[in-house]
């Protein structure tokens, strides 16, 4: 007889962005902090990942969220990000979907609660049941105005900053940042992000630089600027970007462009906004990342064990 085995998770999205989070049926990751567990989750249940998030049952942009307990008895969750192709230190829409998904939950209620990443503790606000502020890790500019040759393009210049994942932030360029372009934009940011890594340009400690984000004009006076960000498994953020926007964030603060406690309003390339906000704390920007999320779906994903690609299609 064929073996079931049921996934418990629920599906919200954030400024258009989609988090799964798996509530059940998880593997047992042992009790190590967020870091141990991820290595732990990469080592020997990748192929749950790519159950989770892959086609059939998921898809490129689909961000899941594994939910743990915490080793921190302060904490109200313990999170492990993950995509298409791998895992993120940290997610900004990601955190925004956790939270509303525990509010949904019964879980939590309005108020700030501690998450625990594999990349340190975050503290997130949930201001009312759709309204999140993230106070991410500690975000910096690593290199500023770097110089990459990009094939059929010619030189290209960014900064490579942290934001709870590593960045390269292009404001020269002549792209519309628009959906009517988004082929020319993958073509391009996925042609910067072989030329960082063929260049060797890298984040602190040769960490690869696993996303690139493009700035323009915002369509709205509801914004202060738009961006285009090219995820590691090569699917765009539908959302402004939580770890993408405190990396602008920090590379405003550090151009002297942004103020202490201003606000920087991001728009998407959909047209979803996060209000930001950044502060320096020993040399390093904390950014708050304020923004909505929607529960869409409560559901059981099922394995069959006899499903050729139960498992998922993996690249
Ligand atoms: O919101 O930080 C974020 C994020 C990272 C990748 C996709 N979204």
């Amino acid at each position: 007889m064929t073996n079931l085995h049921r996934i418990g998770v629920v599906d919200s999205h954030t400024g258009g962005e989609p988090t799964r989070v798996v509530v059940s049926g998880g593997p047992d990751l042992g009790h190590g902090d967020m870091a141990e567990r991820l290595a732990v989750f990469r080592d020997r249940f990748d192929t749950f990942r790519s159950a989770v998030v892959n086609e059939p049952r998921g898809n490129d942009a689909m961000v899941g969220a594994m939910l743990c307990a915490p080793v921190d008895p302060s904490c109200a969750a313990g999170v492990i990000f993950f995509n298409n192709v791998g895992y993120l230190g940290m997610c900004g829409h990601g955190t925004i979907g956790l939270l509303v998904t525990l509010a949904h939950l019964g879980r939590i209620g309005v108020g700030t609660h501690r998450i625990e990443t594999p990349v340190g503790v975050v503290a997130a606000t949930l201001n009312a049941p759709n309204d999140v502020t993230v106070r991410n890790v500690p975000s910096y500019r690593f290199a500023k105005s770097v110089a990459v040759d990009v094939e059929g393009f010619g030189t290209v210049t960014g900064d490579v900053a942290w934001g709870g994942n590593w960045f390269f932030l292009v404001n020269d360029h002549r792209h519309d940042l628009t959906l009517a372009h988004l082929d020319p934009l993958m073509d391009f940011t996925w042609k910067i992000r072989r030329a960082l890594n063929r260049r060797g340009i890298t984040g602190a400690g040769g960490q690869e630089i696993d996303h690139v984000e493009l700035f323009g004009p915002p369509s709205s006076l509801a914004a202060d600027g738009k961006n285009f960000v090219l995820c590691p498994g090569k699917a765009y953020d539908r959302s402004p970007c939580g770890t993408g926007t405190s990396a602008k964030i920090a590379c405003l603060i550090a151009d002297g462009k942004l103020a202490e406690g201003e606000i920087w309003r991001q728009e998407s390339i959909i047209g979803t906004v996060f209000e930001g906000v950044g502060r320096v704390v020993d040399g390093r920007v904390i950014a708050e990342i304020r923004g909505t999320a929607y529960v869409n779906a409560e559901a059981s994903l099922l394995v069959q064990d006899d499903d050729p690609l139960a498992m998922g299609i993996r690249g």
